[in-house]
């Protein structure tokens, strides 16, 4: 699963190209969820590539339906993996992380919702002995860091992630920093704004799951994503290029 529907179809024609899958003749791969003008979702062999959007509510809807697609297609041990972008703290562009915890914006490492007037809370975990598995599939010539760390997720992409740059900002720079550098302080590696629920409603699941993200920019260097569209886009491959590996693998010895 990935944020947009164009880097979930780029991702599910490169999984096909990976694994050697072979489409039926006179079939082309296919948006199954075109119609649905909310999400997309491609199908390629044992691998659905699908766009959850933007944000919790999105990412939680999406996960409640896909659970639902696991129970009645039968699936047994499925692996449900994140691969978005995110903003670095004390990481350059272009590097590749991989979620060993997730915390919300408050710094918690649980998923809160109001439930018929009851806030539940459920925590976030993510599957350790995963988060070593994909970490192995790094490889060492590649032009580019993978680490593992910390995610903190968010419900807004500006002021809640202290930039300075959205319609409103009632905070200074001095604020923004500090506060980046308590973040750093408490291990956080990496802002995005799904890691939260996606962690909590796989785990409630029983689903081993993983959140691979690649870092658009520096936060401790500033707000705004700088780098060029087409340098945008390879970092984007590198998260894809990392599962694609750890997925190949798996098939292989399954
Ligand atoms: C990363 O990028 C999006 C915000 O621009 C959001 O979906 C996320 O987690
Ligand atoms: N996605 C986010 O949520 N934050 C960033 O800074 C970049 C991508």
């Amino acid at each position: 699963m990935g944020g947009t529907p164009k880097r979930m179809e780029n991702f599910a024609n490169f999984i096909m190209k990976e694994i050697g899958h072979k489409l039926p003749t006179g079939t082309t791969l296919l948006d199954i969820s075109q119609y649905s003008y909310r999400y997309s979702m491609y199908k390629v062999g044992p691998v659905l590539s699908i766009s959850h959007g933007m944000g919790i509510p999105s990412v939680g809807i999406l996960l409640h339906e896909v659970i639902k697609l696991m129970y009645h297609a039968k699936v047994r041990d499925p692996i449900f993996i994140r691969i978005g972008t995110c903003g670095g703290i004390g990481l350059e562009g272009g590097t590749v992380v991989i979620s060993e915890e997730a915390v919300d914006g408050m710094l918690k490492p649980y998923y809160e919702v109001p439930i018929l007037g009851k806030m539940v809370r459920r925590p976030a975990k993510l599957d350790k002995q995963l988060v070593k598995e994909l970490n192995a599939m790094a490889h060492p010539e590649d032009p580019y860091d993978t680490v593992i760390g910390k995610t903190m997720c968010t419900h807004d992409f500006y002021e809640g992630q202290g930039r300075l740059d959205g319609a409103f900002c009632e905070f200074t720079e001095n604020d923004k920093m500090e506060y980046l550098q308590k973040l750093q302080k408490a291990g956080v590696v990496n802002i995005e704004m799904e890691a939260v629920a996606f962690a909590a409603l796989t785990h409630h699941a029983g689903i081993r799951s993983a959140i691979v993200c690649v870092t658009l920019l520096d936060r401790l260097k500033g707000d705004q994503l700088m780098a060029p569209k087409e340098v945008l886009e390879e970092w984007q491959k590198r998260p894809q290029i990392l599962v694609s590996r750890y997925i190949t693998k798996y098939l292989q010895t399954k």
